[in-house]
């Protein structure tokens, strides 16, 4: 980085002092700047790379990847307006809605997930909140089962209150996914049924009931720099910061209003990846939708910039992922290393 343009504790200093070894960027912060952001995630891409991977391996071991499940439980008749969403009702798009699976469906899928190699399995269901009755407690009973089989239980299912978060956390549930998507202004475009404070009184309840929280958000919907650099920001107010931070890349979906939206330039990808690293040094940071129109040498630069998780599998909830057959050709290929059941841990 260039000289410095503005005062000591913010803007380039930060990237200047990081680059000097002068300041660590391996403790987590919680009071990020704007200007602090952005001059990182616009540092020449190999200082930047630099940084990212010297804070990645304070914390991780070097080339480990945690392999995750996706499974919707809950298919599409969405009532959200999301406008990224292929499962929202408010787009014609190709998916259905569907009845919600049975716990023994369910089961079986996290059984074959398991045997594939993944030490996490994620629930899915499109809906805007959880409601009690019948169709909750069938969803506790599936967290109890993936635990039994000794996987992590994650679930996404929209917004939830105190007391459901409560029961969630007593069957085992370890994680909970609710992504803050984008920044505070960009949101008010892409979702109109739903407020960014929701989101996050939702997480809130998430972690005073002692589950693990999930938290990111989708890049490639038309945002700024500035705003991707602001979510992020908002993500590491939290204290702790989010244990998960998955990173989508947008899928754009036919008959969802960002369709037609230009593809994602992969240095972008790779940028927020890595400036997520730095600014969640210790989080577990998730490639997750949009790797099938990545090439390998996108996934794995961003696995060196700081990524450690990828969800795996043919399926995402309703698009495509790449096969189980390439991610391994891949892991192979690179010479990465798969998260052992044992050491799973968030
Ligand atoms: N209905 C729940 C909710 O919205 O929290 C859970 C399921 S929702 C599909 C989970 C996340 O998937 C969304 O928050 C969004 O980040 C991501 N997602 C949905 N459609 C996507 C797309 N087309 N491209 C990338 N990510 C997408
Ligand atoms: C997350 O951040 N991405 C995953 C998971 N959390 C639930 C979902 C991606 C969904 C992509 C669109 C689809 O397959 O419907
Ligand atoms: Fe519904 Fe979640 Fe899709 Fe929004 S992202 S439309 S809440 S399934």
């Amino acid at each position: 980085m260039r000289e410095s343009t503005t005062g000591p504790g913010n803007s380039v200093s930060t990237a200047n002092a990081a680059l000097r070894g002068d300041v660590d960027l391996g403790q987590p912060r919680h009071d990020w700047k704007l200007a602090e952001a952005q001059a990182l995630h616009e540092l020449p891409l190999f200082e930047l790379l630099d940084l990212a991977r010297a804070v990645h391996r304070r914390t991780f071991r070097d080339g480990e990847v945690q392999l995750c499940t996706l499974l919707s439980v809950k298919t599409g008749g969405c009532p959200e307006d999301c406008a990224y969403c292929p499962q929202s009702s408010h787009h014609e798009t190709a998916v259905e809605a569907e009845k919600m699976l049975d716990e023994k469906a369910v089961l079986e899928a996290a059984q074959r997930a398991k045997a594939a190699g993944s030490t996490r399995f994620c629930m899915g269901a499109a809906w805007r909140e959880v409601k009690d009755g019948p169709v909750f407690d069938r969803v506790i009973n599936m967290v109890k089962g993936v635990k039994e089989l000794g996987l992590e239980a994650c679930c996404t299912l929209g917004m939830l209150n105190a007391d459901q978060a409560r029961r969630l956390k007593e069957a085992g549930l370890d994680a909970y996914n609710h992504n803050l998507d984008t920044s505070r202004d960009a949101y008010r475009s892409i979702v109109t049924t739903r407020t960014y404070d929701e989101r996050l009184a939702t997480l809130r309840n998430v972690r005073e009931a002692g589950i693990t929280v999930c938290s990111g958000g989708i890049i490639g919907m038309g945002e700024s720099v500035a705003d991707r650099c602001h979510m992020l920001i908002e993500l590491a107010r939290m204290n702790p910061h989010p244990e998960s931070v998955p990173i989508n890349a947008l899928v754009r979906v036919a008959g969802t209003p960002l369709a037609e939206l230009p593809p994602l330039d992969p240095i972008e990808f790779i940028r927020m990846v890595a400036l997520a690293r730095l600014m969640m040094p210790q989080s577990m940071v998730r490639l997750s939708a949009g790797r099938t129109e990545m090439t390998r040498e996108t996934q794995l630069l961003a696995m060196y910039a700081g990524a450690n998780s990828i969800f795996f599998g043919d399926r995402l909830l309703t698009t495509d992922n790449p096969g189980k057959d390439e991610d391994q050709e891949m892991i192979r290929a690179a010479g990465l290393s798969c998260q052992k059941p044992a050491a799973a841990s968030v």
